[in-house]
């Protein structure tokens, strides 16, 4: 083990002039349609060729009122949900090293696909829930072999916990529950050396030349530094060992944590940018600066760029399908500018603060081509209570069309105690079935005739002898499927 502590961290970074941003050629991300959804929003999820079916992207949206739908995206958005989750933020999960892919939600909840077709069915395998609560994140960006035994793991809760990472090993032989954590420790340091009181998370990445690195803050006394370290894991017998090696550091002044940071692979160029955010003491300014970080080293680029701000930057890498990796970040009194990772000073898209009929933005994520234009377009999820879906596309020639294919126009329905009430527009028939969290069906309400207006339904006998717990009621108005999560 090589520790850190003699090492000098004084900066030797000549400072390279630095500009302001320039927004001139930043085209503006334009509604195409909003849509009411109702609730409190959560970050959606995109996953592609769903339950092992190429081509099938869902949009995955949790709302505090109406659960979590999944919806098609392909060939247009289909706002209909074909079924629900038990829990949010699914990410793809080898569990058992058999094709296809199983799912990994934010509760643990370990689920493989029963049936692909509306209503899609997904059975638990197992709960790996190990550390006393919710995962903070799971970084399905990072998903790689990483202990070696042939199955692909998922890296989550980068930072948190008092980890660099907590590791799920994927593929059949890993165990069950708990049994499948990897935990990375911090990079050790010196005595008298703090990270768990500096760190509040790092940041975690593969390089471009297949190497793990993290770099991690670390602080003593008064003075604050960041390392770079390369990460190895090596498997002897049940135990997986990590080691580290520090590459470099650089000085923590004016730098306020890895939160303000970001690293982005440019995999055509084989390159790691590492962008950071630092207060500058000599310009009196905060600077977006840029290292080239592909050998482990901050290496300056010479970009440095000013009057952004740049906390949680959104990594969207090659999700518009572009050439270059794109990252957002935020310019105050403005939006979300967007820009190729190796040009922060000239983004070439912005998205309005203003406008947006929501009050804060849980999350962005690219969908496939809606507008036809080739390029992918964006869904913005949030909202507080009023939750609302929009579109956005930087397609000139899109239509704006506020409210279209609004399943809430035409349909809603929702369970209040034992009676489910069912609104539409028109005279249509109604059935539905409950749906157990391991997948289970049970008919509770036979097809029955709807008429235009409100519909209620005592299902009170129906429910008996159901246990109690979560489950989802799947409601079918005419060719609609509608799904509500409730708890008995
Ligand atoms: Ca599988
Ligand atoms: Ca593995
Ligand atoms: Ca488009």
């Amino acid at each position: 083990m090589i520790l850190v502590a003699s090492m000098v961290f004084a900066a030797t970074i000549h400072a390279s002039a630095q500009v302001p941003i320039d927004l001139s050629q930043a085209l503006e991300f334009r509604v195409v349609w909003k849509m009411p959804w109702g609730g409190t929003l959560i970050k959606p999820v995109v996953l592609d060729n769903f339950c092992g079916v190429a081509g099938q992207q869902v949009l995955v949206i949790g709302s505090t009122t109406r659960g979590v739908s999944t919806c098609r995206t392909v060939p247009i958005l289909d706002t209909n949900s074909i079924g629900f989750w038990t829990g949010v933020i699914p990410s793809e999960f080898d569990y058992d090293g058999i094709e296809p892919p199983e799912y990994i939600n934010h509760g643990g909840h370990v689920l493989a696909c029963e049936r692909a077709d509306p209503p899609i069915a997904m059975r638990t395998l197992d709960t790996i829930a190990c550390w006393g609560g919710a995962f903070t994140t799971l970084e399905a960006e990072f998903t790689a072999d990483i202990d070696g035994d042939g199955f692909d793991d998922l890296v989550c809760d980068v930072g948190g916990g008092g980890y660099t990472a907590r590791v799920i090993r994927g593929g059949p032989n890993a165990g069950r529950k708990c049994e499948r954590i990897l935990y990375v420790p911090y990079a050790p340091v010196a005595n008298g050396t703090n990270v768990t009181n500096c760190v509040t998370n790092c940041l975690f990445w593969r390089s471009s030349s297949g190497v793990y690195r993290i770099m991690q803050m670390e602080c003593q006394e008064s003075r604050s530094w960041v390392v770079i370290y390369d990460l190895r894991f090596q498997t002897e017998g049940n135990t997986i060992t990590t080691t580290f090696t520090p590459i470099d550091s650089l000085t923590g002044k004016g730098f306020g944590g890895p939160s303000h940071c970001a690293l982005v692979t440019d995999t055509l160029l084989k390159k790691d940018w590492l962008l950071m955010f630092r207060f500058d003491d000599d310009i009196n300014q905060n600077v977006l600066e840029r290292f080239d970080a592909t050998d482990g080293m901050f290496e300056p680029t010479g970009e440095r760029v000013t009057g952004t701000e740049f906390y949680q930057p959104w990594t969207i890498s090659y999700a518009m399908v572009t050439s270059k990796p794109v990252i957002a970040y935020h310019v105050p009194n403005l939006g979300q500018v967007l820009c190729y990772a190796d040009d922060l000073a000239h983004p070439f898209a912005k998205i309005l603060g203003n406008d947006r009929d929501v009050v804060s933005t849980s999350g962005y994520v690219f969908i496939n081509d809606q507008t036809g234009d080739g390029h992918n377009d964006l869904v913005l999820a949030g909202g507080y209570q009023n939750g609302m879906v929009i579109l956005l596309s930087l397609d000139s020639t899109a239509s704006t069309v506020a409210n279209s294919n609004d399943p809430l126009r035409q349909v809603t329905a929702r369970i209040l105690g034992t009676t489910l009430e069912v609104i539409t527009t028109r005279p249509v028939m109604i059935s539905a079935q409950l749906v157990t969290t391991d997948g289970r069906m049970f008919p509770t309400l036979p097809l029955t005739h709807g008429s235009a207006g409100v519909n209620r339904f005592d299902l009170r006998q129906a429910l008996e002898g159901h246990p109690a717990g979560a489950c989802i009621m799947h409601v079918r108005v005419g060719d609609k499927v509608i799904g509500i999560n409730f708890v008995r």
